[in-house]
């Protein structure tokens, strides 16, 4: 627990936003972020549904504050709205105020817990949030319990105590979220105040953001109550290697609650078969003759899981406990050479997309009918591969990527830092710890092959050089597993980040943003720009970014801008180029975008960003079925003759069995 009531409120008179965001939030990170899964030993309950909410219209924001609405049920202290959770919530009302408010929201829920939960001592009580969006504090009956910075990772609180002093079953969570981005967030906005009273009403103020997605907001991920004993497994770290035949998966366990413990691990084959066991809080353990976590379509047999199996026995004052979690691991390894990026030692190249979490009327919020139509289009379209542009995903994704060996570029929500503010010490430390936080949440994935740590920033300013070092350096000492880097489009010849990453991610837009409506220019351009970069570092390169805006149905030939065979032709001609290209060093193609998404309304934005190749609704445009042609003939370059997948619903698709 952190904080109390008072001093956060006497924090907030500093700020017109923030109750601090000042960091107090790493408070809410001490222990390990493993996924709540059920077992013998923990039990789940979910608080998804309908909330209370207010949003705090006061023209300080900060009514909530004074008037400690958390202290009482929501609705004593004023009306409420019903609002759903996933969800963001600024598009599920006829409110165009709360579509583009800024500052403080109130959600409250009221839970009944079982009986067990709340008269057991052994048992103890935490209450975890997916994602809130962007800085979040939570109380429990009226208690301080935990605040985080930052809108796209998990935080949790151990409420046992709040939830265990007497007969109560019920328990009110009452969690306030605030939008503001500053020069300090990540990602960075900017406050702006109209001050000409000729214009603009006294107070008036915008969010500028430099950033192209809509910054949705509310409680984006599921909310839950989980349980384990008092003494029980806080983290899990695994990493893998392959010795000839031999997989080789090492782990590491740190528990709490108990210094007298025992932990014994077995790994089991996805039949169930235990093939290794080891005790101890660390070891490694040996499978013969493996079976490979393989990127999808790059192998016959895909994404194989196993399953970690570890048990904590405890004695602890309150007698024997035991506590068991469960781990889906895959082995691989993940290496680079200057012109290759390797999967098990063979070369993986990226045909995949970019995505963004946005959907109608949920914003960003998580929906699992969604989440499954992504990944069958995914599948249909023959993308291995996607980044997580550009912001961590939800881990019900990481996890769905494990299972359908779509491999991630995972990236932090390090985009548009483009200011010089942005790059200074509270920045940078802000950076690091959300570095940490990710690499914490996602580091046992094997889809994750590569961390990014920032989208398009200024990499040509001064400070930029130690900024990226410094970040870079120390996700690396984080996980020296896997690659990392950051997506650019500077001059190669200014880019002062780009000497640390281990592949260079660039993105292009020409004969889109430049030459427009000059796609003759394309090749040339293209050709100079790998050849610029590669000649300058000798590392491989991706393109993680080209595209075009195109209105499905607006169809123009010869092609004009916005029509969906101006779309096609763009790719088509990056495409030519790429196909030389990845016969010596370019490793990967990502398009822009998977789908339509929403963003800021700009002159340039017909109700969002029009680059997917599918719509908002995930209905294909023409350059859906140009890149499956291409995506599918890629897959079949790789797979030896002879091999098909395994288990994926892919009857009509034109892979070679
Ligand atoms: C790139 C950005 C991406 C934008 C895209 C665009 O990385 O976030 O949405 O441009 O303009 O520069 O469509």
């Amino acid at each position: 627990m952190v904080g109390t009531p008072a001093r956060c409120c006497a924090a907030l008179g500093a700020l017109l936003w923030g109750c601090a965001l000042l960091g107090r939030g790493a408070l809410a990170l001490q222990g390990g972020t493993l996924y709540p899964r059920e077992s013998p030993s923990r039990e789940r309950k979910e608080l998804d549904g309908l909330w209370s909410f207010r949003a705090d219209l006061s023209a300080s924001r900060r009514r909530g504050f004074e008037e400690q609405w958390y202290r009482r049920p929501l609705r004593e202290s004023g009306p409420t709205l019903d609002m759903p959770v996933p969800s963001s919530f600024n598009d599920v009302g006829q409110d165009g105020q709360l579509r583009n408010f800024v500052g403080w929201v109130w959600y409250e829920r009221e839970v009944i817990l079982p009986e067990r939960w709340t008269q057991d001592l052994r048992t103890r009580v935490v209450l975890r949030v997916g994602s809130a969006h962007y800085y979040a504090i939570m109380w429990v009956n009226g208690v301080h319990v935990a605040e985080h910075e930052g809108g796209h990772l998990p935080f949790e609180a151990d409420i046992s105590k709040l939830v265990q002093t007497g007969p109560l079953s019920s328990c009110r969570v009452t969690i306030a979220v605030n939008n503001t981005l500053t020069p300090h967030t990540l990602p960075p906005g900017t406050i702006l105040y109209k001050t000409d009273t000729s214009k603009y009403p006294k107070g008036y103020f915008v969010q500028d953001i430099n950033f192209d997605f809509f910054n949705y907001a509310g409680l984006h991920r599921p909310v839950l109550l989980y349980t384990t004993p008092t003494a029980y497994i806080d983290d899990i770290t695994v990493t893998t290697d392959v010795d000839q035949d031999t997989g080789l998966v090492n782990y590491q366990i740190v528990t709490q609650g108990s210094k007298h413990f025992e932990l014994e691990v077995r790994l089991l084959d996805a039949e169930g078969n235990v093939v290794a066991q080891g005790t101890g809080g660390r070891g490694q353990l040996q499978v013969p003759n493996a079976r490979l976590w393989w990127p999808y379509l790059m192998h016959k047999d895909p994404a194989y899981l196993y399953s970690l199996e570890v048990r904590m026995t405890a004695q602890t004052v309150m007698g024997p406990m035991a506590d068991f979690y469960t781990l889906p691991v895959g082995i691989r390894t993940v290496a680079v050479t200057e012109t290759q990026f390797l999967i098990n030692g063979k070369p993986f190249y990226f045909h995949g997309v970019n995505k963004h979490e946005d959907s109608d009327i949920r914003g960003k919020g998580f929906d699992w009918a969604l989440l499954m139509k992504d990944f069958n289009l995914l599948r249909w379209l023959g993308a291995n591969s996607f980044r997580t542009s550009h912001y961590p995903y939800a881990e019900e994704v990481m996890q769905l990527c494990d299972r359908y060996g779509i491999v991630v570029i995972d990236e932090c929500p390090g985009v548009g830092i483009v200011l010089a503010e942005s790059f200074g010490n509270q920045s940078l430390q802000h950076h690091l710890q959300v570095m940490e936080e990710l690499v914490r949440r996602d580091k046992n994935h094997p889809a994750v092959v590569m961390w990014s740590v920032a989208n398009e920033p200024s990499s040509a300013l001064q400070p930029a050089g130690y900024y990226f070092k410094t970040v870079i350096s120390h996700t690396k000492a984080l996980d020296p597993t896997r690659p990392v880097t950051f997506v650019t489009n500077s001059n190669y010849a200014a880019d002062l980040g780009v000497p640390y990453v281990d592949v260079i991610c660039v993105n292009s837009y020409y004969s889109w943003y430049h030459d427009y409506g000059h796609l003759e220019v394309i090749e040339l351009q293209l050709q100079t720009q790998f050849e610029s970069w590669h000649r300058a570092y000798r590392k491989p390169i991706i393109q993680s970014e080209y595209g075009a805006e195109t209105i499905a149905g607006l169809h123009e030939d010869p092609p004009l801008m916005f029509s969906e065979e101006y779309q096609k032709s763009l790719l088509a001609r990056y495409h030519a180029v790429l196909d030389e290209k990845r016969k010596e060093y370019v490793v990967g193609e990502l398009i822009w975008n998977f789908a339509d998404f929403m963003t800021n309304q700009t002159p340039q934005r017909v109700l969002g960003n029009k680059k997917g190749i599918f719509t908002r609704q995930r209905q294909p445009k023409s350059a859906a079925f140009l890149l499956r042609d291409r995506y599918w003939r890629l897959a079949n370059e790789t797979l030896e003759p002879g091999a098909g997948p395994r288990s994926l619903c892919l009857q009509s698709s034109p892979l070679r069995v």
